[in-house]
């Protein structure tokens, strides 16, 4: 096996021991378990560790900075169900990893963080040591599970640990800490062999009571106004013709959740998405799937949901969710798959649609707002608004329906989000439950790496700034990214000024700056373009040749609102403004 480092003369004076070492056994552990990318940055202690594992037919994909490989990986998880590998250095390595696992674990993403660290014996002593830092107490609170290994025997058991706290259950960050002296250790290749373990049925499924199969059914039955809310972990399921056919077979108008877009099209009947208000507000009875009521569904009451009595149905995971906001009246407990395929069990042959004025009050509803947002798509202006742009953008998708679409920023993100259509499941990837600027660039390589599909990032200006650098990345691997920057000259509107006039105003960027030209500092594609019709001839252009591109479209300085569509979220002073 590779495993095998050398052979040298044992205390045994007759027999020769082949002998392997830390840095072999995990990558060893790592490749029995399936694992074929590591996300990461290089440097001490783990330079090596990289270029043999690239050595040993593992994909190495280097950064340039570790949260963008942290995203990447955490993408990767979400994508294919199998832990994510990010790979650092220690101390200030780590912490730029850090953010990246403590979002994957907000959003239920598996990625395991392997960060080496400094001499045990020197950090506990707080000596001094080059990169000190108690890693793995600084992590534990951050993520789902954390784990130290100390010796090379334990490497099996450590990497096994960390890939079943991943997957398993509500699936999240694991960290994993390698001290240098690790890599190094050597012990008997055949005793190494031996203590690796292959992790079987990661993430065993978890059946849902019967009983609670048929409260739940008995609810949805007595419904005059049904909802299926579906959540990013419907989508993490990947129970897609389950999902779909119960959707379908109950008649329930659905509502997706930013990253559940696609799991049925957005064109579907029974798309709710365009009639958001009116049904989150006059629904009775919700089927929450894979969907946390959290602040994205404004925790399940307030305004938005209205004054109408209102029955949840929950279908998750992980048993605490249940109760989190508000009273769930039909808890399902156990992974979507397992539930959705006992839900349309028990829904049997004869399932009775919900009542007809219901569904052509959220059909009606969805249309005219359709009708009312087709012709501001169609604008064709120089500079663009939002629209017009997302316009092009949408018949991208349209034509393109298994693109993978990455979306951060403010006004770009809220508003991509309602204009571009998806149909296909796990096709949109974005800032989650944090709503976090600095995913983009690592999801997009990720997302081409792990998929082999054509990638179209859709940035603001702002949120690009937090990962941009990583365009070299994507140069240097010859991905299939097509990066669109709105740029509007700023976070939010480009139009802020200092009131003392001393400085530019607080949200505002370079005026009229060209990212384009970032891209051909590496040899990729920059374009420059000012009308949707320009921006969809570059897009296409981009896709069809599957070169990196970058395409500064300039968006109209002054039509972004503050916050996108979360402006009622900033505080406002009790105090009357002067
Ligand atoms: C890590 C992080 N830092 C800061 C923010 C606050 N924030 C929210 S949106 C945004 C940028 C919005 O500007 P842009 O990306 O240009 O989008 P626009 O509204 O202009 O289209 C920022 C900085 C955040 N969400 N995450
Ligand atoms: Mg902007």
């Amino acid at each position: 096996m590779s495993a095998v480092v050398q052979s040298i003369a044992s205390n045994a004076p007759e027999t020769e021991r082949e002998l392997t070492d830390g840095f072999h056994l995990i990558i060893d552990a790592l490749k029995l378990n399936g694992v074929k990318t590591i996300y990461g940055v290089p440097g001490i202690p783990i330079t090596d560790f990289g270029r043999m594992a690239q050595a040993e037919g593992i994909r190495v994909i280097s950064f340039r900075h570790e949260q963008n490989a942290g995203n990447a990986a955490a993408i990767a998880g979400f994508l294919s169900k199998q832990p994510g590998i990010c790979l650092t250095v220690s101390a200030p390595g780590f912490l730029n990893g850090l953010t990246a696992l403590a979002n994957a674990t907000t959003n239920c993403f598996p990625m395991i963080l392997i960060s080496g660290s400094s001499e045990r014996e020197i950090v506990d002593l707080q000596q001094g040591d080059y990169e000190e830092m108690d890693q793995l107490a600084i992590a534990k609170p951050l993520c789902k599970a954390a784990f130290r290994v100390l010796h090379a025997a334990d490497i099996g058991i450590g990497v096994a640990r960390a890939i079943r706290a991943a997957v398993s259950g509500r699936p999240g960050g694991v960290y994993l800490d390698l001290p240098a002296k690790l890599f190094g250790q050597v012990m008997d290749a055949e005793a190494g062999e031996k203590s690796l373990v292959k992790v079987i049925d990661a993430a065993p499924a978890q059946i849902p009571a019967p009983s609670a199969i048929k409260r739940a059914l008995d609810v949805l039955k007595g419904a005059k106004r049904p909802l299926i809310i579906l959540g990013k972990g419907a989508a993490y399921a990947q129970a897609d013709d389950a999902i779909r056919a119960l959707v379908e077979k109950s008649g329930v108008p659905f509502l997706p959740m930013s990253m559940a877009k696609g799991l049925l099209p957005d064109t579907h009947p029974q798309s709710a998405g365009a009639a958001r208000s009116t049904v989150l507000k006059d629904s009775d009875v919700v089927m929450l799937i894979g969907a946390r009521l959290n602040w994205l569904l404004s925790h399940g009451k307030g305004k938005t949901w209205g004054d109408a009595p209102k029955q949840f149905i929950q279908i998750d995971i992980e048993p605490k969710e249940m109760d989190s906001n508000v009273e769930i009246v039909a808890p399902v407990v156990g992974d979507i798959g397992s539930c959705v395929d006992a839900l349309l069990d028990g829904m049997g042959g004869s399932w009775s649609k919900p009542p007809a004025d219901w569904i052509s009050t959220v059909t009606t509803k969805r249309d005219e707002n359709i009708a009312k947002m087709a012709p501001r798509l169609m604008k064709n202006s120089a500079p663009m608004d939002f629209h017009g742009a997302l316009g092009a953008l949408r018949t991208v998708i349209k034509e393109r329906p298994d693109a993978i679409l990455v979306n951060e920023g403010a006004n770009t993100l809220d508003l991509a989000r309602g204009i571009i259509d998806m149909y296909q499941p796990r096709k949109r990837l974005d800032v989650g439950t944090w709503g976090v600027m600095g995913i983009g660039m690592g999801f997009a390589i990720a997302a081409a790496i792990e998929t082999g599909k054509p990638v179209l990032a859709v940035e603001g200006d702002s949120a690009f700034g937090f990962s941009g650098m990583e365009v070299e990345t994507i140069c240097r691997y010859e991905l299939p990214v097509c990066i669109v920057i709105f740029n509007n000259n700023g976070i939010y509107r480009g139009t802020d000024t200092d009131p003392n006039g001393r400085d530019p105003g607080t949200t505002v960027f370079v005026k009229d700056s060209r990212y384009d030209k970032m891209m051909e500092a590496f040899g990729g594609v920059g374009v420059n373009v000012t009308t949707p019709d320009e921006l969809k001839r570059a897009v296409d252009a981009a896709m069809d040749s599957g070169k990196p591109t970058l395409i500064n479209a300039v968006i109209d300085p002054t039509a972004g609102s503050e916050s996108g569509r979360i402006g009622n979220l900033n505080p406002q002073s009790a105090l009357k403004k002067k």
